[in-house]
């Protein structure tokens, strides 16, 4: 079997300087935090593929997508992905619900500066880059 790279949505969703990441379960990552997110569908606009992956997971409904930055998710030799990190608005009072209760454990509002560990690989990627999500803050 040919092994290819494929495409996996990160979504970013900030409420009062804490984003929204959840442990996850099955898959590969077990108990590791990660964002939403999941793979890109073909034919799917980046934004497209992140209100939905958002919304099948948590419920909350996005607004405002925009793309932050990208990294390159090589988990070993088992899997590769290129991660596209989106960021989107979500009402403020909005609850995250875990509706897909077999893929993750639970959500949690946490400081960008305190996820916790172990953190899955294309976040930790996201870390290690330097992104910072409020250098723009006074223009947001
Ligand atoms: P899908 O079948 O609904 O598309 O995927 P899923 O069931 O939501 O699976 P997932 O593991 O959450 O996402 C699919 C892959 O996307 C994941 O195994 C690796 C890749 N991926 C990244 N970055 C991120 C990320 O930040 N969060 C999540 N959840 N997946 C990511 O490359
Ligand atoms: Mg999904
Ligand atoms: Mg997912």
């Amino acid at each position: 079997m040919t092994k290819e790279p494929r495409v996996g949505v990160g979504v970013l969703i900030f409420r009062d300087g804490h984003v929204l990441v959840g442990r996850r379960l099955g898959a590969h990552g077990k108990g590791e935090f990660a964002l939403p997110g999941g793979h890109l569908e073909f034919g799917e606009s980046w934004e497209d593929c992140a209100k939905r992956e958002v919304e099948e997971e948590t419920g909350l409904q996005l607004s405002n997508l925009r793309f932050e930055t990208a990294v390159n998710s090589v988990f070993g030799d088992t899997a590769h992905y290129v991660t596209i990190f989106m960021r989107g608005e979500a009402d403020q009072v909005a609850e995250a619900k875990v509706l897909e209760p077999d893929k993750c454990e639970s959500w949690i509002w946490v400081p960008w500066l305190s996820i916790p560990q172990p953190v899955f690989l294309p976040l930790q990627l996201l870390q290690e880059s330097g992104y910072h999500p409020f250098r723009h803050a006074l223009q947001d």
